[in-house]
């Protein structure tokens, strides 16, 4: 079955939207390097490589899918922070927002009952799932142990623990 049109716009989009997130996360893992908070640092650049393995795992699929992949332009995230909590809050807004756009292909995919590619956006669901409960968590680990020094050099020491694990191909 060919993709629909629309439908595969609109995943082409979304490899860009996860391209501007590894993008976004680059720019919070230079804020953290600037202020020597290199576990926080570490913390984003793996996240970095989840979003560009995102990205990938969406291009392979559309070009499985005889759909032309177009690289659109990634915006210039235009964050400057403030103070340490900014960029997880923001970082927990943005992960909300790439839900609900995944929510949106999966919608798209249902109405055109391309059940394989509900298949493969299951596989995303589940991961903005995970993606929201990491960014939520480190809110709420900084708002009680970030405000003292011990606490925060023990986030950052947990923080650089992180590795990255190529997700498995969904489809
Ligand atoms: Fe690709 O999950 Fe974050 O943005």
């Amino acid at each position: 079955m060919a993709l629909d049109a629309k439908l595969g716009d609109t995943l082409n989009e979304q490899i860009n939207r996860e391209l501007y997130s590894a993008y976004l996360y680059l720019t919070f893992a230079d804020y953290y390097e600037d202020r020597g908070l290199k576990g926080f640092a570490n913390w984003y650049m793996v996240q970095v490589q989840e979003e560009l393995a995102h990205a990938k795992i969406l291009r392979r699929y559309l070009l499985d899918n005889d759909y032309q992949v177009k690289m659109l332009a990634i915006a210039q995230p235009d964050k400057t922070f403030s103070n340490d909590l900014e960029p997880l809050e923001a970082g927990l807004e943005h992960e909300r927002y790439i839900t609900d756009s995944i929510n949106h292909c999966y919608q798209l995919a249902s109405d055109a009952h391309d059940f394989r590619t509900m298949q493969l956006l299951d596989w995303f669901v589940k991961e903005q799932g995970e993606e929201e409960t990491n960014a939520s968590d480190m809110v709420k680990n900084m708002k009680l142990f970030g405000g003292d020094p011990k606490g925060l050099y023990d986030l950052d020491r947990e923080y650089q623990a992180r590795v990255f694990t190529a997700p498995t191909m969904p489809m």
